[in-house]
């Protein structure tokens, strides 16, 4: 017998919606478990019958998907991440990266440019030293990692939506998608990327960002995971084409919201 709700002898049903009320963040998780936790809800919101540990595994991804959507909602741009004081900067600042330390690429800071492309008036590339003229924000927030670390660092650089402004960036787009010396990919939901917190970091603790860090350019965003927060930029693109990352294909929740 088939149908949306039914399971195969050996899934625990419980423990499959506790498992995607996992991956849900607060407030979406509470009003997920206080009301639509069952599941007739998660297969309705798959569209997949929840029959064996694969089609789990993809009703868990179109939770998060969906959650994704729930979170772009609940996301309000005018609320600030809380900023610290400078004696709680961390320094050294822990590394972290889908490699180890050793395999952190070595960007040529002479050459290096940050590329322009999509959804932009002006794509011109830009060097550091150009970057360096811009009008400098700082803040002292935390960064959260999803392998349960945190600290507290400061960084300085551009504030993206001013640049975007500068560069004539169509801000009515999707997306923005972030490109890496390592291949790392990330993207942000335009709000996100509008958020007065987001920035493009030139500097850690009012030092230039070293290797292996991010050379000379990384990516801050002050209302995301760990992972949002791209090192090493080389391009930026505007887009109404939704740009997959790095953690999402690796089962992640992609607007991944602190
Ligand atoms: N290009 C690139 N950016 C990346 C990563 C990566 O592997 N490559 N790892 C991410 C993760 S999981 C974290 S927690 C932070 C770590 O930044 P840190 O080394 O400056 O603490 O970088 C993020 N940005
Ligand atoms: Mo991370």
């Amino acid at each position: 017998m088939s149908g949306p709700n039914k399971t195969k002898p050996g899934v625990d049903k419980a423990l499959l919606i506790k498992d995607a009320a996992k991956l849900l963040p607060e407030p979406s998780r509470r009003f997920f478990m206080r009301g639509a936790a069952s599941l007739g809800a998660l297969a309705m919101l798959s569209g997949c019958e929840i029959i064996d540990g694969d089609a789990s595994e993809n009703v868990l991804r179109v939770i998060s998907d969906f959650n994704d959507g729930a979170q772009a909602l609940l996301f309000n741009p005018n609320t600030l991440a809380p900023e610290y004081p400078e004696g709680m900067i961390t320094r050294p600042f822990p590394f972290n990266a889908y490699y180890s330390q050793d395999d952190a690429p070595d960007v040529d800071g002479d050459k290096w440019q940050l590329e322009i492309g999509g959804r932009v008036d002006d794509k011109k590339s830009w060097t550091l030293a150009e970057l360096n003229k811009l009008p400098q924000v700082s803040q002292i927030t935390r960064h959260v990692c999803v392998e349960g670390w945190d600290y507290i660092g400061q960084w300085s650089g551009v504030n993206l939506r001013e640049f975007f402004a500068r560069i004539g960036a169509d801000i009515t787009a999707k997306y923005v998608a972030f490109h890496c010396a390592d291949g790392y990919t990330e993207s942000l939901d335009m709000a996100s990327a509008l958020h007065p917190q987001t920035m493009l970091a030139t500097k850690y603790a009012k030092q230039p960002i070293g290797d292996p860090f991010g050379f000379p350019l990384r990516l801050r965003t002050a209302t995301k995971l760990g992972f949002k927060n791209a090192k090493w930029l080389t391009a930026i693109e505007v887009t109404n084409t939704f740009p997959d990352t790095y953690y999402r294909k690796e089962g992640f929740n992609w607007f991944a919201g602190i």
